[in-house]
């Protein structure tokens, strides 16, 4: 694996708010796809207004209004430990609001906005009212699907739009009800059905493993499979969940995904299912393939995260787009059979 050496190739401050009077806290965690000549990022987001001193504000959004949330912070109804989620009240908020904006380039290492009619494309309606976030990026069937994690007071969910040409998209609102995320779509058919690869969340019994579903019309979803699980005492022992569509080898899917452990440290590796059955994982990395080094993966606003949703493939070499730190957006090279050769 080698790092770009432009690495953090996106920084908030090469990104407008998109809402007025909000700064960007954060770019996190990009779907990646070529279209129109060009690779293009759709990254998350993360925005909320400029902090007082004592206070604590964040945004939510509630009837396509956003509304702001201001408490002082010695309220003694407020637990802010947390840099992500807020409680007050007995009610969870998350302390910015993502939305999801398009860059595109050239070069696959120097990006910039499209200009008008691109963009930025805001959650809806009731289970987006907290934002929409880590969106992967499938081409099935000619258009582009877009699978997003949609947070509101009602959980974490699973949204899903599709477009043709990146400026009218259908919203097919929860493809998944909450609470879940890191879902993938496989970009072709099996024995004639959709398939996707998603992670339900369960606090108490089970755990936070990955699971396989299928579908005929790709939006109900059925034969649900868990097929990967969190290992004890290992680099992924507390969270599993997928990257982006998994790749087509002669050997298999080939899929990256993110492992966290109890101090959630956020890692790549990867596994490999059966070309005609996904249900079988027939190998995964044993140690990760990417752990956060770097300064910029280590430190920052939420420190110790590597995080991929997107990557474009060039005949063995892929390009893995990352976010770093829950902060900024950064760019790694891995070649597919090297990736095969290290699973066990
Ligand atoms: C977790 C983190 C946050 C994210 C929420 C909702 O708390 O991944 O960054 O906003 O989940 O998805």
């Amino acid at each position: 694996m080698e790092r770009f050496q432009q690495n953090p190739i996106l920084s908030p401050a090469d990104i407008p708010p998109a809402l007025e009077g909000m700064t960007v806290e954060s770019l996190l965690n990009p779907g990646a796809f070529r279209f129109d000549g060009k690779t293009w990022l759709l990254m998350r987001v993360a925005e909320r207004p400029e902090q007082k001193p004592g206070r604590i504000s964040f945004p939510v959004q509630r009837d396509g209004k956003v509304e702001i949330m201001d408490i002082d912070v010695s309220d003694p109804e407020l637990d802010a430990r947390d840099p992500r989620v807020i409680s007050y009240k007995g009610s969870d908020y998350l302390t910015t609001m993502s939305h999801l904006r398009l860059v595109c380039s050239e070069d696959g290492i120097h990006f910039y906005e499209p200009g008008e009619g691109y963009g930025p494309i805001f959650g809806s309606g009731e289970y987006e009212g907290y934002g929409i976030e880590d969106c992967r990026v499938a081409v099935i069937d000619g258009l582009f699907y877009l699978t997003y994690t949609a947070v509101s007071r009602n959980g974490v969910a699973v949204g899903m739009m599709s477009t043709a040409d990146w400026k009218s998209f259908r919203r097919y609102g929860l493809v998944l009800p909450p609470h879940n995320k890191d879902c993938a779509l496989f970009e072709e058919r099996i024995g004639g059905k959709y398939f996707m690869l998603h992670r339900p969340s369960s606090p108490e019994i089970g755990g936070n493993y990955i699971w396989l579903a299928e579908s005929e019309d790709m939006q109900h979803w059925g034969n649900h499979r868990c097929i990967l699980h969190t290992r004890p005492g290992r680099w992924d022992e507390a969270r599993v969940g997928a990257g982006a569509s998994p790749i087509l080898t002669d050997k298999g899917w080939l899929e990256i995904y993110h492992g966290a452990d109890r101090n959630h440290r956020y890692a790549l590796g990867a596994f490999l299912m059966d070309k005609d059955d996904p249900s079988k994982v027939l190998a995964r990395s044993s140690e990760p393939l990417m752990v956060p080094e770097t300064p910029y993966e280590t430190g920052g606003f939420f420190g110790n995260v590597v995080f991929t949703n997107g990557y474009i493939k060039d005949g063995d070499r892929i390009t893995v787009y990352y976010g770093a730190a829950d902060s900024v957006i950064c760019g790694a090279a891995f070649s597919v059979n090297e990736i095969l050769a290290g699973l066990e």
